[in-house]
């Protein structure tokens, strides 16, 4: 992880700036009452106060979120889902194609403004350029070292002019198959990082809250670039465990050459927060180990004997039991444990006696992915199918629900499932966002039909 950005600007430094993720309104420093907003797509400085019309206010509210392109850096989303960037040196508002060009001029390094409290915004991939006004439009310009240019590219970031309508993600950004889980009494939230056409993302980042509501972002906790010797892309679905003080994450990871089969590596740390390391130097499970379907999706179950079980697949589905090293098992006790409709994401809990296996179906890709589930009398079952119970609600404009994981609030039987959903609005099955809600059960035993809440 970069600890911090430093962009050295022709004859000036730049010192990097922190900003607040969420929703926000971007003020200009030399025309106080004057915002950034789009306005028919097209990146504009405008009055906006509180008589302004509705529209003026959501067209000047953007979430600032995790950079498209980098963990160190922002990307600005405007609320009708679409990305602020720049193209032909203008600024506008664009959807996020996922292309690496898109994500890299939809993103911005913050960096100290004119005067205290402000920020100005250096674009990732031309650094020497910033956002700037000219004419109450906005521009990526060169930096110019002049009062003038300082100021014109320095906006304070204010509360957002538009008021929030629902709780929105868990966290903001694009983020997939969450992990929810919890040590130590503090909940940790493990996802994929979205927004990558062919969901080609590269590292992950650790979250985490005491009341599921006000998340911590800690950063990059595993990078496959510098981290992972054999995984380039497909930074896919982590899940952690923990076991005698140590963290095991599991990962998904393809290579950019070579064997492009997906494969599963496992990495530890001392922190559930990482940084995590790559812990055999070579993957867990080979893409070509087993025959029939992809090695991803895993996950480490662990029964009250403190016997742990690692489940992954997509297409098939796979339990074994893990070794003590929590890096190893016995390929000979591979049990093949595929239920009716199971397409991936398997996630495994046990409640009051009862083994509930749960799965995703259909493809992530589709308005109809969905959680459904079974239960069973072991770790491995014998599996018996409840059905499907969590799926899209199209009066909400929540679609593509699954790939989830489930958390019991300590001391009690409140249960979550977080899980991820096309991102509202304007998203797909590579711009996916992470919700949580309440998971209840029925007095036999099965779950009630969870209701996915905006
Ligand atoms: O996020 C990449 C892939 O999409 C995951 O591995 C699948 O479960 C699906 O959510």
């Amino acid at each position: 992880m970069a600890a911090g950005l430093l962009v050295v600007l022709s004859g000036s430094a730049a010192q990097a700036a922190t900003l607040p993720v969420g929703a926000r309104s971007l003020e200009s420093v030399n025309h106080p009452g004057r915002y950034v907003r789009h306005l028919d797509y097209v990146g504009r400085l405008d009055p906006v106060s509180s008589g302004s019309t509705t529209q003026t206010k959501l067209d000047a509210t953007f979430t600032v979120v995790n950079g498209l392109a980098s963990p160190a850096c922002y990307s600005f989303q405007a609320k009708n889902g679409q990305f602020l960037r720049h193209r032909d040196w203008r600024l506008r508002i664009d959807a996020n194609s996922g292309d690496p060009i898109f994500r890299a001029d939809a993103t911005f390094c913050a960096v100290e403004g004119s005067v205290a409290g402000s920020v100005s915004l250096a674009s990732y991939n031309n650094p020497g350029r910033r956002i700037r006004h000219r004419d109450f439009t906005l521009w990526l310009d060169a930096y110019q070292d002049t009062a003038a240019f300082r100021t014109d590219s320095s906006f304070r970031i204010a509360a957002p002019w538009a008021p929030k309508t629902n709780r929105g993600p868990a966290i903001p950004g694009l983020f997939a198959d969450p992990h929810l889980t919890m040590f130590n009494g503090r909940y940790y939230l493990y996802p994929t990082t979205d927004g990558y056409a062919s969901w080609s993302g590269t590292y992950y980042k650790a979250f985490s809250s005491t009341d599921l509501v006000n998340w911590t972002d800690h950063g990059v906790s595993l990078d496959h670039g510098p981290d992972v010797s054999w995984a380039d892309n497909s930074a896919w679905a982590p899940a952690v465990a923990a076991r005698n003080g140590r963290y095991y994450l599991y990962f998904s990871g393809g290579a950019a050459s070579g064997n492009t089969a997906k494969q599963l590596g496992v990495a530890v740390a001392d922190s559930p927060t990482g940084p995590f390391r790559d812990a055999l130097g070579r993957p867990l499970v080979r893409g070509d180990q087993f025959s029939g379907g992809q090695a991803i999706d895993s996950m480490v179950f662990s029964d009250d004997d403190g016997q742990s079980y690692l489940y992954w697949g997509q297409g098939v589905a796979r339990a074994v039991r893990l070794n003590t090293d929590m890096v190893s098992f016995d390929p000979a006790q591979v049990r093949t444990i595929t239920p009716p409709g199971f397409n991936e994401a398997l996630f495994v809990f046990k409640r009051n006696s009862t083994y509930y296996l749960m799965w995703s179906e259909n493809d992530t890709r589709s308005e109809d992915y969905r959680v459904a589930y079974a239960t069973g009398t072991s770790p491995f079952g014998p599996w018996t199918k409840r059905g499907v119970v969590l799926q899209k609600r199209l009066e909400a404009g929540i679609k593509g629900t699954g790939h989830h994981s489930v958390v019991r609030a300590p001391g009690t039987d409140t249960w979550y499932v977080a899980y991820h959903r096309f991102a509202v609005p304007a998203g797909n099955g590579t711009n996916r966002e992470t919700a949580i809600d309440r998971m209840e059960f029925n007095s036999d035993g099965t779950i009630r039909p969870i209701v996915p809440t905006l």
